[in-house]
C-alpha cells in the first residue's frame, strides 16, 4: 500500500461543520472549458482567480485540468499534471479544501500526495486503479453519474427510467468505495447534469434531488451548463449567470450538499438574501 499523508478528511468536517450547501469554486486550468476556458489557464491567472474565489466566499474550489464538455477529447496525463499541480501546489495553506476534478489514477495519486482533500471524478473511480488511489487516503470523494464519455456523451444519450438508473449506479458506486475501504463518510454523489442527458434527463434528476440526498450529500453543478441556456433561451454561457444562481438555490432548497459554481460570489449573495428571507439568518 501507497503511503500518503493522513490527515483528517477537511470535506466532510467542513460539511459537518457548515451550513449547507457548501459552494464549490470552480478553477479551470484548461484551454478549452465549455465557459471560462483559456481565461485561468496559466497558473498564475488560476491561482488568482482561486484566491478572488476565496475571498467572494467560496467554502472549497474544484481545480480541473481538463475539460469534459460535450465533445471534448482526453488530455494527457502528464499534460493534465502539469496544469494542476503548480496551482494546487501554490493552493497550500490557502484554508480551503481543493478538491480535484480528474479521471486519471495517476492525476488522483499525485494530487493526493500534494495534499487535494477530495477527487471530484466525473468518471465515478472507474478506471482501474482509481478506487484504491482514493482507498489509500484518508480523502473524499465525488462520485458522478457520466453515461458513456464527454466526446461522445450528447449525440444520443438515452434511458428507461432516468432517476433509477442514475441512483442505482450511484449507489452501486458508493458500495464498491465503502467495500474497498473508503468511509461512507466521504462519499459525495452526483447525478451528473449535461453528461449523457437530454434536457428532460436533467430536470428529471434535478427533481429526484431530495431522493437523491438520502443517500449521501449530493453536489449539484448546473453552473452555466446547456440546460441553464435552454431554460432561459440564452445561448451564450456568459448571458447565464441569473438562471445559474436561480438553479443553485432551488438546488439548495431542495437537499444539495455543495454547489459546483463559476460564479461564488453571486451565489452566496443569493444564499444569504434566502436564508434571510426563510428567517434564517445569514
Ligand atoms: N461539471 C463539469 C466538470 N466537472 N464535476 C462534477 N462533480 N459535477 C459537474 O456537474 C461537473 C464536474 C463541467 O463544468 P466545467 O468544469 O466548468 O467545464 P469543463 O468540463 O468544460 O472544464
Amino acid at each position: 500500500m501507497t503511503s500518503h499523508p493522513a490527515r483528517a478528511d477537511p470535506v466532510a468536517a467542513t460539511l459537518a461543520r457548515r451550513r449547507l450547501p457548501l459552494v464549490m469554486g470552480i478553477v479551470n486550468i484548461t484551454p478549452d472549458s465549455f465557459h471560462d476556458g483559456g481565461r485561468f489557464a496559466a497558473a498564475g491567472d488560476a491561482v488568482a482567480h482561486a484566491h478572488r474565489l476565496i475571498d467572494e466566499g467560496a467554502d472549497m474550489l474544484d481545480l480541473g485540468g481538463e475539460s469534459t464538455r460535450p465533445g471534448a477529447a482526453p488530455v494527457p496525463v502528464e499534460e493534465e499534471l502539469a496544469r494542476v499541480l503548480p496551482v494546487l501546489e501554490a493552493l497550500r495553506g490557502s484554508g480551503v479544501p481543493v478538491s480535484i476534478d480528474t479521471r486519471q489514477p495517476a492525476v488522483m495519486r499525485a494530487a493526493l500526495a500534494a495534499g487535494a482533500a477530495m477527487i471530484n471524478d466525473v468518471n465515478a473511480l472507474l478506471a482501474p486503479g482509481a478506487v484504491e488511489a482514493v482507498a489509500e487516503t484518508d480523502a473524499s470523494v465525488c462520485l458522478m453519474h457520466m453515461q458513456g464519455e464527454p466526446r461522445t456523451m450528447q449525440q444520443a444519450p438515452r434511458y428507461a427510467d432516468v432517476v433509477s438508473e442514475v441512483t442505482a449506479f450511484l449507489q452501486a458506486r458508493a458500495e464498491a468505495c465503502i467495500a474497498a475501504g473508503i468511509d461512507r463518510g466521504r462519499i459525495v454523489i452526483d447525478p451528473g447534469f449535461g453528461f449523457g442527458k437530454r434536457f428532460e434527463d436533467n430536470l428529471a434528476l434535478a427533481r429526484a434531488l431530495p431522493e437523491l440526498a438520502k443517500l449521501a450529500p449530493v453536489l449539484v453543478g448546473l453552473s452555466r451548463k446547456s440546460v441553464i441556456g435552454a431554460m432561459t433561451g440564452r445561448a451564450a454561457t456568459a448571458d447565464r449567470l441569473s438562471g445559474s444562481v436561480a438553479a443553485a438555490l432551488w438546488a439548495a432548497r431542495h437537499g444539495a450538499a455543495i454547489l459546483r459554481v463559476h460564479d461564488v460570489a453571486a451565489t452566496r449573495d443569493a444564499l444569504a438574501v434566502w436564508r434571510q428571507l426563510e428567517g434564517e439568518g445569514q
